[in-house]
């Protein structure tokens, strides 16, 4: 199959990266998202988030004629469907924008086109995003036998981690589930143009579940660091030191506790397969509680540190999902800051966060917290609490700051 023109379908964290690097290797790319003003920031070349590496590719290639972006799908050889699958209620997913794409997408086929859903899904979404496009164009199938024209349909995981998606969308090895062989084989020929790891291929099933079981196995990993974190209180012992001592076993690697689990991903995938099989997945779903729970255990914490304090000062430092990037979103420190300052109102709450210039706004609202410098914040505070392990908290000494060691909650262990 000869594919010249590429239509992705959702300009996000990786809808735009896949388009601008398909696009920097000269296929003609038809970038479509919903939203006015990342269309028009595309079109003038400018990227919407921050990702390195990600305004060069797009400024190049819109520059260069093979990128721009529009609010509907138009005709293309294939298309690739990266929309967001959060999800509602009982943790049941929420495939309203994969169907909303389907149905988009449908009016402009032709037949004979490749269409591959990235979007993170549970088990069947492939299926159904194929089965909602022919139920808007009865007049193709999905296996081509009677003499309506066949679509190919296949699901390929994203799996980059975000802050190296430039580099990890080249070297990552990727799995390609098709609903038909043939649809499996036509998506490794696209992904071949910019991959250089290992394509994989499978049925669409497996390949939806891969990408859960990935994310629901480092979930569960860090669930027991952060078990043990807890266990490791209650027994007075370190916990960093009790998980690097256990790490010299050649056949044990324990990951790292902190103060939850944030991220777009990593807190949400494994309950994907918790509505799949509720009576089976009891690890998985008691993995992501205990992670969930986290957070109030930090909040216990800090709150006797500063017991006994009537309006304590609280230092808190880092507010992103991990270390050394400026993503807040479903951030458990922001989580934890945010509950603090409720469950306290005469408490003052000093942030510090290297990598923003502004609170989000739940934060910024709240007369009691505000954004500070390190050293400001640390400056006779009655607690320190570390948040995130950026690496602007792990070059400091905390005696350089002047803290009592008895006064700091470290989540991360970074200064052990
Ligand atoms: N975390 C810990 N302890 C650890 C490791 C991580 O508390 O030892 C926390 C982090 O602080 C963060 C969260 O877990 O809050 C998730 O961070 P992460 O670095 O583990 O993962 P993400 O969410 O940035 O990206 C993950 C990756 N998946 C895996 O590593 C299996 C990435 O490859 C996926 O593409 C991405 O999810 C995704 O989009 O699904």
């Amino acid at each position: 199959m000869e594919i010249n023109t590429v239509g992705v379908i959702g300009l996000g964290y990786i809808g735009l990266p896949t388009a601008a690097i398909l696009a920097s290797k000269d296929v003609k790319v038809v970038g479509v998202d919903v939203n006015p003003s990342t269309v028009e920031a595309i079109n003038r070349g400018d990227v919407p988030f921050v990702e390195p590496d990600l305004a060069t590719f797009v400024g190049g290639a819109v520059q260069h004629g093979t990128l721009r972006a529009t609010d509907r799908p138009e005709p293309a050889d294939a298309f690739i469907i990266a929309v967001p699958t959060p999800f509602q209620g009982d943790h049941e997913p929420d495939l309203s924008y994969i169907q909303a794409a389907a149905e988009a997408v449908a009016p402009v086929l032709d037949g004979g086109e490749l269409l591959i859903l990235e979007s993170t899904s549970p088990p069947g979404a492939t299926q159904k995003m194929a089965d909602w496009i022919i139920a808007a164009r009865p007049d193709l199938s999905l296996d081509g036998t009677d003499s309506r024209p066949a679509i190919h349909v296949a699901h390929c995981p994203e799996r980059v981690l975000p802050g190296r998606v430039m580099i990890e969308l080249v070297t990552n090895d990727r799995i390609v589930g098709g609903l038909t062989p043939a649809a499996a084989q036509f998506a490794k020929d696209l992904y071949a143009v910019f991959c250089q790891g290992e394509i994989l291929l499978t049925d669409a099933v497996t390949a939806e579940m891969a990408k859960l079981v990935e994310n629901s196995f480092r979930d569960v990993n860090i669930a027991f660091a952060n078990e043990l974190s807890l266990i490791a209180d209650k027994l007075d012992i370190d916990v960093w030191e009790l998980i690097q001592l256990a790490n010299h076993h050649p056949r044990v690697n324990i990951l790292q506790p902190g103060p939850g689990v944030g991220g777009h991903c990593i807190a949400v995938d494994p309950w994907f397969i918790v509505n799949a099989d509720p009576e089976q997945a009891n690890l998985i779903r008691t993995a992501r509680e205990v992670n969930d729970s986290k957070p109030q255990w930090v909040i216990e914490q800090i709150e006797s540190a500063v017991e006994a304090h009537d309006a304590p000062t609280i230092a808190a430092l880092g507010l992103a999902f991990k270390a050394d990037i400026d993503d807040l979103r479903e951030s458990p420190a922001r989580k934890i800051v945010a509950e603090l300052a409720d469950q306290n109102p005469t408490a003052r709450i000093r942030v510090v966060e290297p990598h923003v210039d502004a609170l989000p706004p739940e934060l910024a609202n709240r007369r009691n917290i505000e954004l500070t410098s390190l050293v400001e914040a640390t400056d006779s505070a009655d607690a320190t609490v570390v948040l995130v392990d950026h690496a602007a908290f792990k070059d400091v000494e905390p005696d350089d700051l002047g803290l009592d060691p008895s006064r700091v909650v470290d989540t991360r262990g970074v200064w052990r």
